[in-house]
């Protein structure tokens, strides 16, 4: 496996060729020309094509459109003050060259799942919702999840206020721009209340499915993940002329950070990594006086996840002071271990069982999700479509046509397991 495809679309159309159309208009959106990535970021041009093409399917097919005080949209059918309501759905922006399926993936099959559901003629007794949540990967501001968080009251509107793109745009701007009311934002727990669960599908990010042969699994808990910005500060100086001895060289110190969270991650069976860099002043010949880099660490369980972090800033002080670089360490943002609801969970596993026949999985993974959020205030659940080239947050991400029309009628049926009268 491995052989990327070039966001090549998805096709069998469960739902009268609903799918196929909808991943056709999606996948010019945002897309870069050299690199064949996604830039969909938040509150960008980008970012407000895909969610016009969110408002254009709400409205084709007749459904209640919303959009939430903290951004994210929302598309009904039934009433959305009845309550109890079965929501589905993901996010529509991206990462820096992102893949074409986190994200969208689940977004265009919740509209052809609820495309399924009204082919088959299912009486529903709850009201159905698909939702974009905004700002999802957190690739302009820096935190992931932002929408979701801001609903669930696990970022405060104060703390959004002061988020900042590299750029200097601030997010309450950011949101103005695109025509939202930035004084708006904040907890939305009667919304919250009206929901009686969230399904998220999502494509796999791993290749679990791949090994096991099984074109769809069910979530069963997201690894403690958070992001942290390492300082380095040094002296810039000339690259010709300073005599090694005399240096105080932040990249050096930096470098040997990196081959520590490495051997930190390794040795607690985690994962750490600095995927992102900022260099001051950034000259070919001149040492640098401040190196900045985001480290991103995920493990199993949050004791291992505090041995690696720890593990790696104790490496990087000794680093440092050997070098005479100044370090500092800023927690940008954390998420604890998600447990999806496991009724809900089991519940999905039934109606999956019996109705298709297929093997459900049960995973765990170290991505974040909206559902991962969510889950600390409603029953929530996810399914993973299968990932053949295991690659995500890159172009090479995939999913096979048949699989996507696996997930949509997985998703259909979990819905109308749910919801039917
Ligand atoms: O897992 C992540 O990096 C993001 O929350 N999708
Ligand atoms: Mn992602
Ligand atoms: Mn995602
Ligand atoms: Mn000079």
């Amino acid at each position: 496996p491995g052989r990327a495809p070039d966001g090549q679309p998805p096709a069998p159309a469960p739902a009268g060729g609903s799918f196929l159309e909808m991943w056709r208009e999606l996948l010019p959106l945002g897309r870069h020309a050299a690199s064949r990535g996604y830039r969909r970021y938040a509150w960008t041009g980008a970012d407000l094509d895909c969610r016009a093409w969110f408002a254009d399917q709400a409205a084709a097919r007749g459904l209640t459109y919303e959009v939430d005080r903290n951004g994210n949209q929302w598309a009904w059918l039934g009433d959305p003050e009845a309550g109890d309501a079965v929501v589905t759905g993901s996010h529509l922006d991206s990462v820096p060259d992102g893949g074409a399926f986190d994200g969208p993936l689940g977004v265009v099959s919740s509209f052809a799942a609820l495309d399924e559901l009204r082919a088959r003629g299912t009486d529903l007794a709850r009201p159905l919702a698909v939702v974009n949540f905004g700002d999802e990967e957190g690739a302009r501001f820096g935190l992931a999840c932002v929408g979701s968080r801001l609903t669930a009251g696990q970022l405060t509107a104060a703390d959004a206020h002061r988020l900042t793109d590299a750029d200097g745009v601030s997010l309450p701007r950011a949101m103005e721009a695109a025509g939202h009311d930035p004084d708006a934002i904040g907890a939305d727990p009667d919304r919250l209340a009206r929901i009686g669960a969230f399904v998220e599908l999502h494509v796999e990010q791993g290749r679990a499915l791949d090994l096991s042969g099984d074109r769809v699994g069910i979530a069963s808990a997201i690894w403690p993940h958070g992001r942290w910005r390492f300082d380095f500060r040094g002296e810039a100086n000339h690259a010709g002329t300073t005599r090694l001895v005399d240096r105080r060289d932040p990249m050096l110190t930096y470098a040997e950070t990196v081959l520590a969270a490495r051997r930190e991650a390794r040795l607690a069976g985690a994962v750490a990594t600095f995927g992102k860099i900022s260099v001051e002043p950034n000259g070919v010949n001149a040492i640098p006086s401040l190196v900045r880099g985001w480290l991103d660490s995920r493990a199993e369980d949050q004791a291992s996840l505090d041995t690696v972090v720890d593990g790696i800033e104790k490496a990087a002080r000794g680093h440092a002071e050997a070098h005479g670089v100044d370090l500092d360490v800023v927690r940008e943002s954390f998420t604890p271990v998600v447990e999806f609801d496991h009724a809900l969970r089991d519940e999905l596993g039934r109606i999956l069982g019996t109705d298709t026949g297929i093997t459900v999985p049960v995973l765990g993974t170290g991505a974040g999700h909206d559902a991962g959020i969510l889950s600390g205030s409603i029953p929530t659940a996810m399914l993973f479509v299968r990932n053949p080239t295991g690659v995500s947050h890159s172009p090479a991400e995939h999913a096979a046509e048949d699989d996507c029309a696996a997930g949509v009628l997985a998703l259909a049926d979990v819905l109308e397991g749910l919801a039917r009268r």
